[in-house]
């Protein structure tokens, strides 16, 4: 079985898109905003201002995937944990910024950690 490698979307992000589409929606599909990130859930988007491609999730991710891997620029964590970003997969690479504690967020990364992050974890206290 072939598997696709460097896929450009994930059919997640696909769906989401076209439902806006078809809701007709007063905002265009690539208008959105932190509120897309769910509830107890850290969210990763591909561009500054919580734009572009979104990743999120509610526990640890040991590799968010060829879509997301190496383009956050933006974050939020409205989980109630601490959230520590890896540069490579499986928490390797060592951290690319302090912790994000609960509700935080950055609408842009500064430069020299921007289009980075592979992995993260979600925990109870602060591992970077
Ligand atoms: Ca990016």
């Amino acid at each position: 079985m072939r598997r696709s490698r460097g896929g450009r979307f994930r059919p997640a992000a696909l769906a989401t898109a076209l439902a806006a589409v078809i809701t007709g929606g007063a905002a265009p599909a690539t208008a959105v905003s932190p509120d897309q990130c769910p509830p107890a859930h850290f969210c990763v988007w591909e561009h500054n201002d919580y734009t572009g491609r979104f990743f999120s999730s509610s526990g640890s991710s040991p590799n968010i995937g060829a879509a997301m891997n190496d383009r956050t620029s933006s974050y939020r964590n409205r989980s109630r944990w601490w959230v520590s970003m890896y540069l490579d997969a499986d928490y390797g690479g060592g951290c690319i910024m302090q912790s994000i504690g609960p509700g935080g967020a950055s609408w842009m990364l500064p430069a020299d950690i921007n289009d980075r992050m592979t992995s993260f974890v979600i925990a109870s206290s602060p591992l970077c």
